[in-house]
């Protein structure tokens, strides 16, 4: 579905007035204003092909209606979510959910919605009916991912998985992407099961034969995953291995940090700042839990860790002098089972382009002297003064001159986008992915 810019037009139109009230606090502050403002214009966040359906848990799913039935309809749907936001201007794919027939095609059709392709997720974590077996040039698939794919005791099976992730990568070659991501599932369930030793040097070596298959401009990020579905141990199972493996594999190789794949209360923003510090930190799946991989909306349960840890790369892309905007991966990673999975993600966005802003308002010279002085008091203050600063209009703003909805969430609530979509493609569509 295509939307209208004249119904754009119109909803701000209608906001405008209470919406340059809310702005006119910042009026003296009007340098400050401006450099958030053209940061968070320039700042995009991918929005996961495998999340624009309804998920489910392991004891039910309940479909909403209007899926994407397909990578042109997923398309559609983050065309739609960034004609209203304008901070979605990529969309990262799975494959072999999303495989794309016409690449060129299909990369036409995403650029006619202004989106571009962030990095392309392999799948070894199921097994695939009818996958093509590369030493048997096609047929049903018989190598099983059960125990592993990457670190299977297998070599046929570690090679089937290695010519997948190789296979992702043309993909995106094709479609102009220029990153993998890898999360295994690889571990083991029961005490005994594994050998730590040899599971983590069969996957440093089967992960070494995708590094060589990288092109020169591309990188690999390593995600790593503390526990599910392996729960006993996981063979990348926390920032410490992910970065012994991208560290192994060399300049191209980086760490992904899922905010859910933690163990509980683990500190994610001294983890990011480390990992910033080394160089090593590739990129983001953002989402939020409560306990474990929830994969809720970013910002619904912790908005002050997030904050944290924006505050964290601001800090450490400053200390870099990186580009805020194009030297990490952004991604949303999230799974909507009793949301509707468009809102969900325009919320989700919202979160972090606020989180993001909020840190960009910490006065880092004082922070420092607090620091530099042991005042704890003052230092905390720094902080909580940014992160409780309403920073909602400045986020408005951003999306009004970059062609956007001043609220993204009330107009698709407005135009009925959701029974458009039903009307579109059925009631009893399921897209695929989580
Ligand atoms: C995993 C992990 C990966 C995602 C899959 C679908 O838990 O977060 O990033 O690709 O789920
Ligand atoms: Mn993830
Ligand atoms: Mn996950």
């Amino acid at each position: 579905m295509n939307l209208n810019p004249d119904l754009i037009a119109s909803h701000n139109a209608g906001g405008q007035s209470q919406h340059q009230r809310k702005l006119a606090s910042w009026t003296d502050l009007v340098e400050q204003a401006e450099t958030v403002i053209q940061k968070l214009v320039d700042f995009q966040i991918a929005i996961p092909s495998w999340a624009l359906g309804t998920g489910g848990t392991r004891f039910g799913r309940f479909p909403g209606g209007g899926e994407p039935r397909s990578l042109e309809e997923k398309i559609a749907d983050v065309g739609l979510l960034h004609a209203l936001n304008r901070a979605s201007g990529a969309i990262s794919l799975h494959i072999p959910w999303d495989i794309p027939t016409d690449p060129n095609a299909t990369k036409q059709l995403a650029a006619s919605y202004g989106l571009a392709f962030d990095a392309v997720n392999s799948n070894t974590f199921q097994d695939q009916p009818g996958a093509p077996q590369p030493e048997q040039g096609g047929g049903p698939s018989q190598l099983s991912y059960k125990f592993g794919s990457l670190q299977h005791v297998d070599p046929a099976v570690r090679r089937q998985a290695v010519e997948h992730n190789i296979e992702v990568i043309r993909h995106g070659v094709a479609l102009g992407s220029n990153a993998l991501t890898v999360w295994l599932s690889d571990g083991s369930s029961f005490p005994g099961q594994l050998n730590f030793r040899k599971a983590f040097e069969r996957t440093l070596d089967s992960l070494q034969e995708i590094y060589a298959a990288l092109p020169d401009d591309w990188k690999v990020f390593v995600e790593y995953k503390a526990f599910e579905p392996n729960f006993y141990s996981m063979t990348v199972g926390d920032w410490g291995s992910s970065y012994l493996y991208a560290t192994k594999l060399g300049p191209k190789a980086y760490t992904l940090v899922d905010l859910g794949h933690h163990l509980p209360n683990a500190n994610i923003e001294q983890i990011v700042a480390i990992l910033l510090n080394e160089g090593k930190l590739g990129g983001f799946h953002f989402n939020d839990s409560k306990y474990g991989d929830d994969d809720l909306t970013a910002g619904s349960i912790k908005p002050y860790q997030l904050f944290l840890i924006f505050n964290e790369l601001i800090d450490g892309m400053d200390a870099r002098q990186m580009n805020h905007a194009q030297d990490l991966g952004w991604m949303i990673d999230a799974s909507h089972n009793v949301k509707d999975p468009l809102e969900d993600l325009l919320q989700s966005v919202e979160a972090i382009q606020l989180a993001y802003a909020q840190a960009l308002l910490v006065d880092r010279v004082a922070l420092d002297e607090a620091r530099e002085a042991n005042d704890v008091v003052r230092a905390q203050e720094i902080l909580q003064d940014a992160f409780r600063t309403d920073v909602r209009p400045l986020v408005a703003e951003a999306r009004l001159r970059a062609g956007g909805a001043l609220n993204p969430l009330a107009l698709f609530r407005e135009l009925n986008v959701r029974q458009q979509l039903i009307g579109e493609r059925g009631a009893k569509t399921v897209a695929t992915g989580l």
